[in-house]
């Protein structure tokens, strides 16, 4: 954990029902896999979500009506943000791993894809956030690596049990204009920097920080309610409109 509390927007990506398997249990409850993200504005171009196949997750009552999916570590910490049903103690209505999670149709906040899947990502850890990631592969090179390798590894898809209609058909969504990296930025610093998987650390590092800060200073929304403003302008009002209608919470570590 940093020295620094981290702020993040949890957006709550609807589990679309009926529900099977383990799920089964869930019937009648709302419930959501809740994605830690620090770029609310980036919600347009959600492909899919990812978990950690082999991560040990949960179904927590946040309330009266809603169930988050979600590590126990951060159903504890949120337990004490006022999203638990008992104050102080999480109930958790089914263990669940990673693996059971895979494949889930989801309808997520503002994407414009109408239905996304969660889908496996290796490098996910479930000592940061939710262990719940929403990916958006236009703008996050983890992101985008990672779908990548799904799309081209027949063999990767297979080992997990994801079916090709979870992935092939869902191509990046450009939302977002950088002058020096054009509507796709991850996308074009992983070719340039000649990534070749979603382990590849220390180049995956080196095009987060390329992206990440050009994005906040000189990103320009091109979808959207606030379309023509800049990513630093945009920012707090998608947050604030995804707080307000009840799609996100804050939460923080
Ligand atoms: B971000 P920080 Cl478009 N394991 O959201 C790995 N990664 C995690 C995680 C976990 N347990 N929990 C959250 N994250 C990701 C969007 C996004 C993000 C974009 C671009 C960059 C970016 C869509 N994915 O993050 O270490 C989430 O991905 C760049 C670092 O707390 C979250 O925001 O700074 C970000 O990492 C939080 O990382």
């Amino acid at each position: 954990e940093g020295v620094q509390p981290q702020d993040y927007v949890l957006i709550k990506m609807e589990v679309v029902v009926p529900f099977q398997g383990k799920l089964k249990i869930l019937e009648g409850r709302k419930v959501y896999l809740a994605a830690a993200t620090l770029r609310p504005e980036t919600m347009y171009g959600q492909t899919n979500a990812w978990v950690l196949p082999d991560g040990k997750y949960g179904a927590f009552e946040i309330n009266d009506t809603d169930v988050f999916i979600i590590t126990h570590r951060a159903a504890l910490n949120l337990s004490y943000q006022k999203l638990s049903k008992v104050p102080e103690n999480p109930t958790c209505l089914v263990e669940l791993s990673g693996h059971d999670l895979i494949g889930l149709p989801l309808k997520s906040p503002l994407a414009f894809n109408e239905i996304i899947y969660s889908l496996p990502m290796l490098t996910i850890l479930t000592d940061k956030g939710t262990g719940i990631v929403t990916s958006v592969p236009s703008d996050s090179p983890d992101d985008y690596m990672a779908l990548l390798d799904l799309k081209s590894k027949p063999a990767l898809r297979a080992k997990f049990g994801v079916k090709d209609e979870w992935v092939l058909p869902f191509e990046v969504v450009p939302i977002i204009h950088i002058p020096e990296f054009g509507d796709k930025a991850a996308e074009k610093v992983c070719v340039d920097l000649k990534i070749k998987s979603q382990n590849d650390k220390e180049k995956l590092t080196e095009a987060k920080k390329l992206t990440y800060l050009k994005g906040f200073t000189e990103g320009l929304m091109i979808v959207g309610e606030f379309k023509g403003k800049k990513v630093q302008e945009a920012k707090p009002l998608i947050r604030n409109a995804l707080l307000e209608t009840g799609q996100a919470v804050m939460y923080s570590e």
